[in-house]
């Protein structure tokens, strides 16, 4: 069966600010959002199309110099066939989709605000899409488009939101009804940035690439690319990992760090790619002995960015609390006697039980 080989990507977000981080290391960031596209295209540069689903841009604000660096980069690949649908943050009124326009090579085509196809003969496939006009698109794209029912393999790239209702978002809404309908043997999605699978509707393929570099904690998880082949009424596509750096949001239980020196190793054990972001929330009860100090350990852990904050509470000292008068003295002197006569697979429950009737009478929490 004759396919079409296919990379598929979206949300790049290219000059994207990284306000969260440092000058140097938002300028840093900005910079690796295209080194890696650039690399996923030399990697998959077999692929006969690249899509490219909305939202290259960050926003209004952007820097010629990266117009220009698309322009080379689309060039250095003149056998591959480009398709560029804008998104909410690049729409077609967009400086930067104007000047995009202007620019690009021949073997580019930007889709328009109208529904639109092209084909490539030499292929057998058709490339349909259509593009943001505006920041939001409440009227759904996908009743403007007809599909051509021949042996062509008929690919619809949009950027959108899947959802239930057609009234529930104002990003080009899609139900999976209408793709089970449309015809198509595969939709390129863009918007969400998380790739979830390659799904199905009825006949039709269809999927979110996700951004190939992430931009934040509400990106966690594997980022790349889709990369396969497509046919007709059948697809083996899959998302080919792109992203130079990973953010990782980890709740880290130091329950059993008996040391400061233990803390720390379990800390850095917990990052295990120095490259990546890391927000680390530890969790569970500690010993008089440990102390957290959050901005010492983020100091101190070799990571390129690291936030640590603090839920953890120092377990009570029985002993101590056994001499007191009072309801705290009366409830540890119980506590001591219940960890005398219980089994040692109790002793764990017993102690997390007295802690948490401590937190009580300490915080009334
Ligand atoms: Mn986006």
């Amino acid at each position: 069966m004759d396919t079409v080989k296919i990379l598929h990507t979206a949300d790049l977000h290219l000059d994207c600010r990284f306000s969260g981080l440092s000058a140097q290391k938002s300028k840093l960031r900005r910079q690796e959002l295209k080194d890696s596209f650039a690399d996923a295209l030399k990697e998959y540069s077999d692929a006969d199309i690249v899509l490219i689903c909305g939202d290259i841009f960050d926003n209004a604000s952007f820097a010629r110099s990266t117009v220009a660096f698309l322009e080379n980069l689309f060039s250095s690949y003149p056998d591959t066939s480009f398709f560029i649908t804008m998104g909410n943050h690049d729409p077609c009124n967009s400086r930067a989709a104007e000047m995009l326009r202007a620019s690009v090579p021949d073997n580019v085509v930007i889709f328009s605000d109208k529904a639109e196809y092209m084909e490539l003969d030499e292929l057998g496939v058709r490339v349909y899409g259509m593009s943001f006009s505006d920041k939001y698109e409440y009227e759904s794209f996908m009743t403007e488009f007809e599909v051509i029912k021949d042996d062509y393999i008929n690919i619809l790239m949009l950027h959108g939101e899947l959802t239930g209702k057609l009234s529930e978002s104002k990003y080009n809404p899609i139900t999976a009804e209408q793709l089970e309908l449309s015809g198509f043997d595969y939709v390129a999605l863009g918007h969400i940035h998380n790739f979830d699978g390659i799904h199905l509707a009825g006949r039709t393929y269809y999927a979110y690439s996700g951004t190939h570099e992430p931009h934040g904690f509400d990106e966690c998880g594997p980022k790349g690319v889709i990369y396969g082949q497509v046919g007709k009424g059948m697809c083996r596509l899959g998302l080919k990992t792109t992203a130079l750096r990973n953010y990782e949001d980890i709740r880290l239980d130091i329950s059993s760090a008996r040391t400061q020196e233990e803390l720390a190793d379990m800390i850095s054990c917990a990052v295990a790619d120095k490259k990546s972001f890391y927000r680390i929330n530890l969790t569970g009860t500690l010993t008089d002995n440990i102390s957290v100090d959050c901005g010492l350990l983020e100091e101190t852990t070799d990571a390129f960015y690291i936030k640590i904050t603090d839920s953890t509470h120092h377990s009570y000292n029985l002993d101590m609390l056994a001499l007191e008068t009072g309801l705290k003295g009366y409830v540890a002197k119980n506590v001591l006697k219940e960890l005398e006569n219980c089994s040692d697979s109790d002793v764990a429950k017993v102690c997390a039980a007295s802690d948490y009737l401590f937190e009580l009478i300490d915080n009334g929490v």
